[in-house]
């Protein structure tokens, strides 16, 4: 094992990182520094990251930058039969996979972070009221659509096990609802099982800004 390295704060995808880091009891530096502060804008962190956006996460000479990759490495690598966050045998890996590119295409680059950049910040992104509104109903459709998942004894998405996909699924519904965007009753009983976890408060303190 390298010198672990998370760059970034106060952001979902960065909270996602820390959240694995902590559920695998992993030792890890934390580089707290914010999107469109400037700090992503420094020589260092442009030869790390050209893409200059958070999470950045150094393994030793590994450099990983998409988030759903990051929690799913460190389950990969790090991952325990104590302490495991990704399943090893198949359907449940399928399955996994299948949650983690819902998350990501369809609920994060379709739906939520259309809100994000149309309507948080509109001001960087442009304004977009079309695309707004086609985001926030493509949302509410994908997320009832998807409540028998976790509804009738489902407690993590893949069943008992809590693993990465739930880690990134949180975050989304934690997002959703501060976009004012309507939750299922069991999306919300879902989050509050997740919340019981100590390693969820844990992981929101890591994410704070400095100071
Ligand atoms: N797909 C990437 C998205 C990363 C991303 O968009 N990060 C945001 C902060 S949450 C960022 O750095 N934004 C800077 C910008 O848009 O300029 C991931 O999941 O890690």
């Amino acid at each position: 094992m390298g010198q672990m390295t998370l760059w970034g704060s106060s952001s979902s995808r960065v909270l996602r990182v820390h959240w694995a880091l902590i559920e695998l009891g992993l030792e890890y530096k934390s580089m707290p520094i914010g999107s469109r502060t400037g700090e992503t804008e420094t020589a260092e962190y442009g030869d790390l990251n050209p893409r200059r956006k958070i999470p950045t996460f150094q393994d030793g000479d590994l450099v990983l930058t998409e988030s759903a990759a990051i929690v799913t490495y460190l389950a990969e690598t790090y991952g325990t039969p104590e302490r495991s966050l990704i399943p090893t045998v198949q359907p449940a890996r399928a399955k996994y996979f299948e949650w983690l590119s819902f998350v990501s295409m369809e609920l994060d680059a379709t739906s939520l972070y259309v809100l994000r950049r149309h309507e948080g910040l509109q001001h960087i992104y442009g304004d977009a009221p079309a695309a707004n509104k086609v985001a926030r109903e493509y949302f509410d459709k994908m997320i009832k659509a998807s409540v028998r998942d976790i509804a009738d004894g489902h407690r993590f998405l893949l069943g008992e096990q809590f693993t990465g996909a739930d880690i990134c699924m949180t975050t989304i519904v934690d997002w959703a609802e501060r976009y004012e965007c309507p939750l299922p009753a069991e999306w919300l009983a879902y989050r509050e099982r997740v919340r019981e976890r100590p390693s969820y408060a844990a992981a929101m303190a890591a994410n704070q800004p400095p100071g």
